[in-house]
């Protein structure tokens, strides 16, 4: 369990991010690594029971959606104590009548030589869905993301960038100014302000949705692996429109289902055959 210090708070604060070294130790990144060895091959669209190929468009590579449901070491994330109490913390609502958290999204994101992914978000537009706030002492975001790094991501590997500070940005940075989907075709080599987070595997970088951050291009051969959960408050729903199977919500811990589903459906009685 790491515990969050006054640091933490501050440096999330002041930057919109935090990296978490080691956060998962060598077994569960060893079987996790091993899953990844035997994903099948998809096309795109394709279901893998309850997991489905869906890319994140342009070069971002392959991202399997709704990964949870892929077996054991990824359910251990749901949870996983290098981060629950930090999200808790920055996105759970906590000590108010809807405490609590939700998975909106996870992902499993494979991306080869050639993949980027273009800046994008950041504070100027005030998108409640991935906003950052502190009001009257607590944290208040609406989505904060745990990026696992499964692969060592140093320099020419694909980095993920994030612009320090810019969770708070007034201004759209003039990058902008080039329409998104232009620059999935072509993004800037540099961005100027945003730096490189360069992990080893294991590490996590936990940043709020409202930064802008998006990946330099991978350069390198190989693969870059990492895994995506975005935690929000308890009463979100799911980004694309997943729902955690009965399976997944019967086998997980009372806490994880928490987590999946913290408010299960309320039905009226089913009537009584014949
Ligand atoms: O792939 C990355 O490193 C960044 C991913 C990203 O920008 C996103 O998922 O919103």
């Amino acid at each position: 369990m790491q515990t969050v210090t006054d640091t933490d708070d501050f440096m999330f604060d002041l930057n919109g991010y935090l990296i978490l070294r080691g956060a998962v130790g060598a077994e569960l990144l060893g079987q996790l690594n091993a899953a990844f060895d035997r994903f099948p091959d998809l096309e795109k669209g394709d279901w893998w029971g309850e997991v489905q190929r869906l890319d994140g468009g342009g070069p971002a590579g392959v991202e399997l959606q709704s990964i949870v449901e892929a077996g054991p070491p990824f359910e251990a994330l749901i949870d996983h104590p290098a981060w629950i109490d930090r999200v808790a913390r920055y996105c759970g609502e906590q000590d108010t009548y809807v405490e609590g958290l939700f998975i909106d999204e996870c992902f499993a994101s494979i991306r080869r030589s050639g993949g980027f992914f273009p800046l994008h978000s950041g504070g100027q537009d005030g998108v409640v869905r991935n906003q950052f706030r502190f009001v009257n002492g607590q944290f208040r975001c609406a989505q904060v993301n745990i990026l696992l790094a499964l692969t060592d991501i140093g320099p020419g590997d694909g980095a993920t960038r994030v612009l320090p500070g810019s969770h708070k940005s007034n201004l759209a940075h003039p990058i902008f100014a080039r329409a998104f989907d232009d620059r999935r075709e072509e993004e800037d080599e540099t961005v100027e302000g945003a730096v490189e987070v360069h992990l080893k595997a294991g590490d996590a970088l936990l940043f709020v949705d409202a930064i802008a951050h998006g990946a330099a291009r991978r350069i390198h051969p190989g693969e870059r692996r990492v895994l995506i959960y975005r935690y929000g408050p308890s009463w979100g729903a799911t980004r694309h429109g997943f729902r955690y199977s009965d399976a997944l919500l019967q086998r997980v811990t009372p806490r994880q289902r928490k987590i999946l589903q913290p408010i299960p459906p309320r039905r009226p009685p089913a009537p009584a055959l014949g």
